[in-house]
């Protein structure tokens, strides 16, 4: 009997008619994209890459092509379907001529820059369609971007005559994407580099960008979890339980999976940030719920807390912010040395908060100077903080806590059909782009809400979805990380529905999901990108 696993990497996935074969088609020039925002700016700093058109894949007559080849990278986070992006690249060089070559940098970025690479041929990339994770060729957080490190990796391209280098990544991955763009054409260097939008934050996302791969993916595994617990809650009815879901910044994910299964009370960051809402609030709310919920009886309730809160409350964003500006200024932090570096202000925050999460803030950051937010156990400082206030309270209700953090769980399952299938089309796109020449450019398919034979192939300048932003202190040119639109239907949806889940247990239990048999309609699109469209 053949395994789930064997079963799935056989699995053929339906693809976008003009990618059926990559002979076949070419890309149109359309309108000339440039930067919402900073245009001047981002232009001196690309002058061979900013003000490019958009391109728009279109079917012409079958003709020969060159052999290629292309050089491919992941950076950043984990997110389910990579091994698909790659797959459809490997499938769209081999379309395009038998000959061509797939060369896989290992472990990020800095396989480029250190000339650490494998080549993918047909067996080996067989074992990892439709499989989740990176683990092919392995990933990493580092940068190209100093001197040294861009003449390093147009040595290791220019070496390797290669004519494509894809990168796989997020907002600052597509960013260093477009920097070695414009530095290899002002070298004189052949290599075209073309980004793919990867993130399960879904912070990648534009008016080209629909949504970005492992984004549905994860919030589908999470929502399973979720279910899983209201089915239990319901049952027992004696846990509280404290979900924090991962998702750096943007409550994206957050937002989804409260959809996907309606639990009893939701944070959404950019909400918090907007109305400015204190922590203490926020505390207030949620202790109203649980109150109001045991005179019901129900002394158990499913809530769900974004990563990246934290950041979002003002006194906590100003204290992390004094924290940060100590840490670089390289002042040693210690709790007792904290009354005289901290404003009054922040200094009587950090008192507030439990004992653990005040350690958690005082430790290092990643190599980008940002706190982790994916160590501060916030589902740990509400729980603190709830229970304090239930005291003074005086609640004579049971509130017994559990805390979760679903995080690394959700980047490297099965990818959903719908990740499966949209990598598979993005690497084709990624290779269809490198061999018309184009670079510094992003794969983008639109239409995603419709039946896959109906989706649009594009290539995004990378330059036009850039602006100035300060980083480390420096302005600098990124592509800017989308938050949730507060004005948006997904969110106004859920606004809409949010105070009856409070009350009422409106749970959704969207079980696990399905890789064979007919489409389920409930797993076929992400709601917000449905709801969006
Ligand atoms: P990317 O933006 O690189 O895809 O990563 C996102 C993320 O998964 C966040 O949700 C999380 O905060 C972070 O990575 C965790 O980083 P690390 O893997 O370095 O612990």
């Amino acid at each position: 009997m053949k395994s789930f696993v064997d079963l799935r990497k056989k699995q053929e996935l339906p693809s976008p008619r003009e990618l059926e074969s990559l002979t076949n088609i070419c890309f149109e020039n359309k309108e000339v994209l440039n930067p919402k925002k900073d245009a001047e700016e981002v232009k001196k700093l690309f002058p061979h890459t900013c003000g490019m058109p958009l391109l728009k894949a279109v079917e012409k007559k079958a003709k020969s092509h060159k052999a290629l080849k292309v050089g491919v990278v992941f950076s950043g986070g984990q997110a389910s379907g990579g091994h698909n992006v790659i797959v459809g690249l490997h499938t769209g060089l081999h379309q395009l001529h038998s000959q061509s070559q797939l060369i896989g940098f290992l472990d990020g970025p800095s396989g480029i820059t250190k000339g650490k690479y494998k080549e993918l041929k047909v067996d080996e990339l067989d074992g990892y369609k439709n499989t989740g994770g990176f683990n092919l060729l392995g990933s990493g957080r580092d940068k190209i971007e100093t001197q040294e490190q861009l003449s390093s990796a147009l040595q290791v391209v220019k070496d390797l005559s290669l004519d494509g280098l894809v990168i796989i990544g997020g907002d600052d991955s597509n960013t260093n994407a477009a920097v070695l763009a414009e530095y290899f054409l002002s070298h004189g260097c052949e290599t075209k580099v073309v980004g793919v939008p990867k993130t399960i934050d879904g912070d990648l996302k534009n008016e080209w960008v629909e949504i970005s791969f492992g984004f549905d993916t994860a919030c589908r595994t999470y929502s399973e979890m979720i279910g899983n617990i209201q089915r239990d809650a319901l049952s027992a009815k004696k846990y509280t339980h404290f979900i924090k879901l991962m998702g750096r910044s943007a409550s994206h994910i957050a937002l989804e999976c409260s959809l996907l299964t309606h639990p009893n009370f939701v944070m959404i960051s950019e909400e918090i940030e907007k109305n400015k809402t204190s922590l203490q609030q926020i505390v207030s709310e949620l202790t109203e719920m649980i109150i109001k919920r045991s005179k019901n009886e129900k002394n158990y309730s499913v809530i769900l807390i974004p990563e990246g809160v934290i950041e979002f409350i003002p006194e906590m964003k100003e204290l992390i912010n004094a924290l940060n500006k100590l840490l670089v200024d390289k002042k040693i932090l210690s709790k007792e040395s904290l009354e005289q570096s901290l404003n009054k202000e922040s200094y009587k925050t950090f008192q507030t908060l439990p004992e653990s999460i005040q350690e958690q803030l005082l430790l290092d950051r990643d190599p980008h100077g940002n706190v982790q937010v994916s160590h501060i156990q916030t589902e740990k400082l509400f729980i603190e903080m709830v229970r304090k206030q239930l005291e003074i309270k005086k609640f004579e209700g049971a509130f017994s806590p559990v805390a979760h953090f679903f995080g690394y769980e959700g980047r490297s399952g099965f990818p959903s059909n719908f990740d499966a299938m949209y990598c598979l089309a993005l690497g084709k796109t990624a290779a269809a782009l490198i061999s018309n020449g184009a670079s510094g450019y992003m794969a983008a398919i639109k239409n995603l809400s419709q039946d896959v034979s109906s989706w649009e192939i594009f290539g995004v300048p990378i330059t036009s979805l850039m602006n100035m932003e300060t980083r480390k202190g420096k302005s600098k040119p990124v592509i800017k990380k989308a938050l949730v639109d507060l004005g948006g239907k997904a969110f106004q949806f859920f606004a809409s529905q949010r105070v009856s889940w409070q009350v009422e247990d409106n749970y959704l239990l969207p079980g696990p999901m399905q890789f064979f048999g007919p489409p389920l309609t409930d797993q076929q699109r992400s709601p917000s990108l449905l709801l969006e469209k």
